[in-house]
């Protein structure tokens, strides 16, 4: 049989055999105009920004230096989570709480969908990496699409091109990620702006490291370096080495004394960790640097300590609510330009507006292309709109941020949505009880996944669409992480609540700039240094041991963020034993035992 020609195929920058010969594969099955090798440079953003322009995917914004607006199809606007599987080899190495199918049957399933996807279109391959690209042993991968918008996100969310294929060698290891929109052309047929397919597969095949995507051009479905590697495949590959891949930001925070300490926190999608990472301290003499917003990778230094590195580029985050009031950094770094806006409203005079920015303009252009005044009865931005920005313009980005060895975590956060229950913060006990806290997360569902939103769900360490095998082993896996290290070298692990509202629904808490202000507490915990209640949860304080100075809310309003109330606790007890009936036999003794004494305590 004679190799098919396709233009392109034939002109890799590599003689990785591997690699060639997957790109061949993939090629063949997929029937591509064309394949190029995506070398990320200035003009291959240049070419392809116009040819989303032309396509009418993307609007120049006259108003920010290269950037642009897009508006995805109004079916394709966030993660699928029904469409998300883990094709572990062995059914039982999924859990209950992922999809499975069996990996035979998905890709007999996934190749019929793939033959011929790509017609009409080019294919692109883009070589990555995931953390510094002078790491010892860079974490690479090559994502294969036919989506100009996924090559130029990634440009800003992963290093990619010439730099990363550099790193591959002859014969280097690598994650194989591939994405198709399904949406072949015809000769003659005309396309549309946001190509995709209603059917949508995101699957994971654990064993192999590989990642196969059919049907969605969003983000955390279609951009495979992010959630789908650096979560799902990479909590495979910490099970199986001994470290953490987690969905946490990762900040650092001097205190007035000129102390450094390095703070991850895990809260569920849409649940703070842009806002918390990025955050301007209201006490005087605190000061916050970003490493990440997103996803940590954390792997124990020869010093014993918990070091994390920030796998990503870039900030995919949530616009609406963005302002600068609640996050001027990110408002300052969007402003440079070199930003992607999806599913945003467009401005009559070429910038981006979406709610929570103030007082909105009398005339916009909502997501769903139509016009939109004040007036309107419907948001003018999907409340899962986002930007993608280049961490490198971030002004308070830390200097380390790209350190190939991370940084030495004091305190680890747990956190999420919840109205009631759960305090403004609470310290566990120690590591098993901070494991427990938060292998029980639980959190108001969101916009960010296709789905009912305000829904109270368990969401273990925030990782519950992410967790690339069985949720059991997972616990079982941070409490075995924790009897590895010296108890007085682990983080400190805090669970925090910044949503907790009133009986008028308010919050209770005014957040943002002023969640320094619950920092503080936990460094002088850490410090050895403040006060604090022992409850049958944990250690909770009371409003006479934050630091309120000069903060303008209710004092009323600060005492019941913070109040542990045992009723509710009670009431929620059935629902940490229903989660764990669901988990199943694999849930860790130590964490039932966890139950059993939280029951005890609770009377
Ligand atoms: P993903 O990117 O989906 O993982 O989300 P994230 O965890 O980074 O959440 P993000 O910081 O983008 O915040 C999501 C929403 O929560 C935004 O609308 C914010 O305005 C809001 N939010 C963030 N922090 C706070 C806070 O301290 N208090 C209140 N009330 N809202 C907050
Ligand atoms: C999230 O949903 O947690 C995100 C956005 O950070 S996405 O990349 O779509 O997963
Ligand atoms: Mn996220």
């Amino acid at each position: 049989m004679t190799a098919v020609t396709i233009p392109g195929l034939d002109q890799a920058p590599t003689n990785h055999a591997r690699l060639l010969s997957w790109v061949r594969e993939v090629a063949e099955l997929t029937c591509p105009d064309e394949v190029v090798w995506a070398d990320g440079s200035q003009d291959e953003w240049d070419r392809l920004t116009a040819k989303l322009v032309d396509a009418g995917t993307f609007v120049p914004l006259k108003k920010k230096p290269n950037s642009f607006w897009a508006a995805s199809d109004p079916t394709d606007v966030a993660r699928v989570e029904e469409r998300t599987f883990i094709c572990s080899v062995d059914e039982a190495d999924c859990g209950p709480t992922n999809n499975w199918m069996d990996p035979a049957e998905m890709k007999g399933i996934m190749t019929e969908l793939y033959r011929g996807s790509m017609r009409g279109r080019t294919m692109y391959v883009i070589p990555f990496c995931m953390g510094p690209l002078d790491a010892e042993k860079p974490m690479l991968g090559v994502e294969i699409t036919d989506s100009e918008y996924v090559v130029v996100s990634m440009h800003i969310m992963t290093r990619m091109g010439a730099k990363a294929l550099a790193r591959f060698g002859e014969d280097g290891d690598f994650v194989k990620a591939l994405h198709s929109i399904g949406a072949p052309l015809e000769p003659g047929q005309d396309d549309v702006p946001w190509p995709c397919n209603d059917t949508k597969y995101i699957t994971q095949f654990p064993e192999e490291r590989t990642i196969w995507s059919y049907g969605s051009g969003y983000g955390g479905n279609a951009l495979l370096g992010k959630k789908c590697y650096s979560l799902r495949i990479a909590s495979v590959m910490a099970r199986d080495e001994g470290w953490l891949a987690e969905h946490m930001l990762i900040l650092k925070l001097t205190s007035p004394e000129a102390k450094v300490y390095y703070i991850a926190a895990a809260f569920p999608s849409a649940c703070g960790k842009t806002n918390l990472a990025m955050l301007e301290p209201t006490i005087p003499g605190w000061k916050v640097e970003t490493l990440g917003d997103d996803i940590a990778w954390m792997r124990f230094g020869k010093d014993g300590r918990l070091y994390a590195v920030n796998p990503e580029n870039g900030f995919f985050g949530v616009a609406p609510g963005t302002d600068y009031h609640t996050n001027p950094n990110a408002m300052r770094t969007i402003e440079k330009g070199n930003s992607l806006f999806t599913n945003v409203a467009l401005t009559d005079d070429g910038d981006v507006w979406w709610e929570g920015m103030g007082e909105p303009p009398a005339h916009l252009t909502s997501w769903k292309k139509q016009d939109w005044t004040p007036d309107s009865e419907e948001l003018s931005s999907h409340p899962n709109s986002r930007y993608c920005t280049p961490i490198a313009q971030c002004d308070i980005k830390a200097p380390e941020w790209e350190d190939p060895n991370g940084v030495p975590i004091s305190a680890i956060f747990f956190g999420g949505r919840r109205a009631t229950t759960i305090p403004l913060i609470t310290e566990s006990r120690d590591w098993q009880h901070g494991v427990f806290m938060g292998a029980t997360l639980s959190s108001e569902t969101t916009a960010a996944a296709v789905g009912q939103v305000g829904v109270v769900r368990r969401d273990p360490m925030a990782m519950l669409p992410f967790i690339g095998y069985h949720a059991g082993d997972y616990f079982q896996h941070w409490i075995d992480t924790g009897k590895s290290a010296d108890a007085d070298k682990l983080p400190k692990i805090f669970y925090v609540n910044w949503f907790r509202r009133g009986e008028d629904k308010r919050f209770l808490w005014p957040g943002f700039g002023e969640n320094s202000r619950v920092l503080k507490w936990a460094i002088e915990r850490i410090e050895g240094k403040a006060a604090a209640r022992e409850t049958p949860i944990g250690h909770v304080p009371t409003a006479d041991e934050l630091d309120l100075s000069d903060l303008d809310a209710p004092r009323e309003d600060i005492a019941a963020a913070l109040d542990f109330d045992a009723d509710e606790w009670r009431a929620e007890i059935p629902m940490i034993e229903e989660w764990f009936a669901k988990i199943g036999d694999k849930v860790p003794t130590s964490l039932r035992d966890e139950l059993e004494a939280l029951k005890l305590r609770l009377g």
